[in-house]
């Protein structure tokens, strides 16, 4: 099975390496191979830990040279119109190369129309790597067909929750903010973390997927933390509370904003990049919780992905 990469950043690298070391002791991934890793730079053509590209080409025509079983795109995202990934994933799909995926802009900018084409196809989607990283949020409701999710609500960004957490323990907003890029927590572009547009994103497909839902980002208002005072936390904490990033849905309601919050939340107790969503079915409650970014994290929910399509499991 080849591999095409796309991005071979902080996520891409851990995902080779992580591929590597898995594959010597889960016989279903030995005939797994990366064919090339493309990244703004061109298209390296074979598996090499130092990238170097040998070709200047884009991401459709490297689809074209390349030939995968499967695209894993690991690229920064770009919440302007998804692009080149949603273009990428249409050719694919409709070619039935199968798609998966740590980037939220395509699939929280055109959600349905990417899964029309691989329903028509019968291509694969995974992507675990989307929403809270390797903790199983979407690949959890792949076990639970017949739920009904009447709401769900949730810390869905692990920059900002880090970075509430640290001000909190005393940290200025610039020292707690350099801590979130250095650990690989922030996006390329981190104002996407602090302005909620990630966390929305994530909502977004989370309430398409799950909620069967046709949204898309930017039909609904949401905030960051960047209007959050150091002192308004400090008063929180004071008062015995905490500032979060909430994300929420339910059928009426969607929406990403910083609440107060008690020790009587469980969403009070998730400090520092965890993350945690409840989801509400028709007879059940459920509350997961797991690291929500870091590169190895994201790595491993493409992994388990793709080791998922591979059982025939997707
Ligand atoms: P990084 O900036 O290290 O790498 C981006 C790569 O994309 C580069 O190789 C670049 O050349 C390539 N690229 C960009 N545009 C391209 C294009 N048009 N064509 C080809 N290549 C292109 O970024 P990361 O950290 O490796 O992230 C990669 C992807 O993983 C992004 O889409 C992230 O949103 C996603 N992701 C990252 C996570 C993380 O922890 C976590 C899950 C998904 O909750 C949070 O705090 C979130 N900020 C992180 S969630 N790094």
């Amino acid at each position: 099975m080849k591999l095409l990469l796309i991005g071979y950043g902080n996520v891409g690298k851990a995902f080779r390496r992580l591929l590597h070391e898995k594959r010597d002791s889960y016989p279903i991934l030995q005939n797994v191979e990366i064919a090339g890793i493309l990244t703004r730079q061109g298209l390296m053509v074979g598996d090499k830990e130092n990238f170097s590209p040998d070709k200047q080409i884009t991401v459709l025509e490297a689809i074209d040279f390349i030939n995968p079983d499967v695209i894993v795109d690991m690229s920064a995202p770009n919440y302007k119109d998804g692009e080149p990934s949603v273009s990428a994933y249409i050719k694919a799909l409709s070619r039935k190369i199968h798609v998966i995926t740590v980037n939220k802009a395509p699939l929280a900018l055109k959600f349905r129309e990417i899964f029309e084409v691989a329903e028509r196809t019968g291509a694969k989607i995974g992507f675990q790597g989307t929403v809270m990283s390797g903790t199983p949020s979407i690949n959890l409701f792949r076990i639970q067909p017949v739920a009904e999710v009447s709401r769900i609500r949730g810390i869905l960004n692990g920059t900002t929750n880090y970075i509430l957490t640290r001000i909190y323990e005393g940290l200025s907003f610039n020292e707690a903010l350099k801590e979130a890029k250095e650990k690989g927590y922030a996006e390329e572009d981190p104002t996407l973390d602090l302005n909620g547009f990630d966390a929305a994103a994530k909502l977004t497909i989370l309430s398409n997927f799950i909620m069967n839902r046709s949204i898309r980002l930017g039909e609904f208002k949401f905030k960051g933390i960047t209007e959050i005072s150091n002192e308004e936390i400090r008063r929180a904490k004071s008062e015995g509370k905490k500032i979060k990033l909430i994300a929420y849905a339910d059928n009426y309601i969607i929406q990403v904003s910083p609440q107060i919050i008690g020790p009587q939340d469980p969403l009070y107790y998730i400090d520092g990049v965890e993350n945690a969503l409840e989801i509400q079915n028709e007879i059940q409650r459920i509350i997961i919780r797991g690291p929500g970014a870091g590169p190895a994290n994201a790595a491993y929910g493409a992994l388990t992905d793709l080791v998922l399509l591979l059982e025939g499991c997707l």
